[in-house]
């Protein structure tokens, strides 16, 4: 990717809230992604509590589960734009798939972040207005399917990330279905509304969503500590920053604390409570 296309990338996430990054995965990957992906959906469809349903299911911390999908994390031109607005050392929070399947309903508009990040409930204080002046996280999308307007393809809002009142106007018609070939990514600001839309074709709609946040908003999932050592390894000395490793809170004394290992010092290995890192 150029870098005058980085930056009309950019250009389009701060104006409309949203950017389309063709080809970051190339065919064989998104067909690898998709074959893992089903494999994972009848391994994991009878697990006490599995999300399968007959609309679709999720599929959680896909890089611990194969190869294929510690690419998400691993795109250069991607991670400008992320850092770009969240920083350099902005966190993954979740990787997981929303696979959805033929006959699915449109899902309702919503803003993400509603679990950890600022779209929760507001103060009182707050008037009914989120945050909207600054990035604080990003869904980022990547299309192991074709996206097309029958399959389910994401719809989202253009503009409503600035829109600072926190309840999503529903059934608004400025709504657009991000049509995208297949190793396409979709990037959008946590604030902007947006859902897939109703499935009216005749296969499932593979999609892995892989939102970041600011270092200091807490994650969806402490995946520092899920992440498994050799995919950790593997994803070198970033990796510690990009699992949120660095961003960990002591539950020592401060000085006892090893800030880029995320644990207590070596003198102190003894307080160590034997996650990763
Ligand atoms: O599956 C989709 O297209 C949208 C998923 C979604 O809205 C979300 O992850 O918040």
């Amino acid at each position: 990717m150029t870098e005058q296309e980085i930056s009309e990338h950019i250009q389009r996430v701060q104006l409309h809230g949203y950017s389309v990054l063709p080809n970051l995965l190339s065919g064989e990957e998104c067909a690898e992604a998709e074959r893992q992906l089903e494999r994972l959906m009848h391994e994991e469809a009878d697990l006490p509590g599995s999300p399968y349903g007959s609309h679709g299911t999720q599929i959680y911390n896909l890089f611990n589960k194969a190869r294929i999908f510690e690419r998400v994390y691993q795109l250069p031109p991607l991670l400008r734009v992320i850092r770009h607005f969240l920083g350099e050392d902005a966190v993954l929070s979740s990787v997981q798939a929303h696979i959805v399947f033929p006959g699915a309903r449109e899902q309702g508009l919503h803003a993400d972040g509603s679990i950890t990040g600022p779209n929760r409930p507001l103060a009182a204080a707050d008037g009914g207005r989120r945050i909207t002046s600054h990035a604080l996280g990003f869904n980022v999308v990547f299309c192991i399917s074709d996206y097309t307007k029958e399959n389910g393809a994401t719809r989202v809002v253009p503009g409503s990330h600035l829109y600072p009142l926190r309840e999503p106007i529903r059934d608004t018609p400025l709504a657009r279905a991000i049509e995208a070939p297949r190793g396409s990514v979709l990037i959008f600001n946590i604030c902007a509304w947006h859902g897939a839309s109703e499935h009216r074709g005749d296969a499932p709609r593979y999609a892995v969503m892989t939102p970041w946040r600011r270092r200091w908003l807490r994650g969806e999932a402490d995946l520092g500590r899920i992440v498994k050592p050799e995919v950790l390894e593997r994803a070198g000395p970033e990796g510690r920053v990009i699992f949120g490793i660095e961003a960990r809170e002591p539950y020592t004394d401060r000085w006892m604390w090893d800030w880029s290992g995320g644990r207590p010092k070596a003198e102190w290995a003894q307080l160590d409570r034997g996650e990763n890192g």
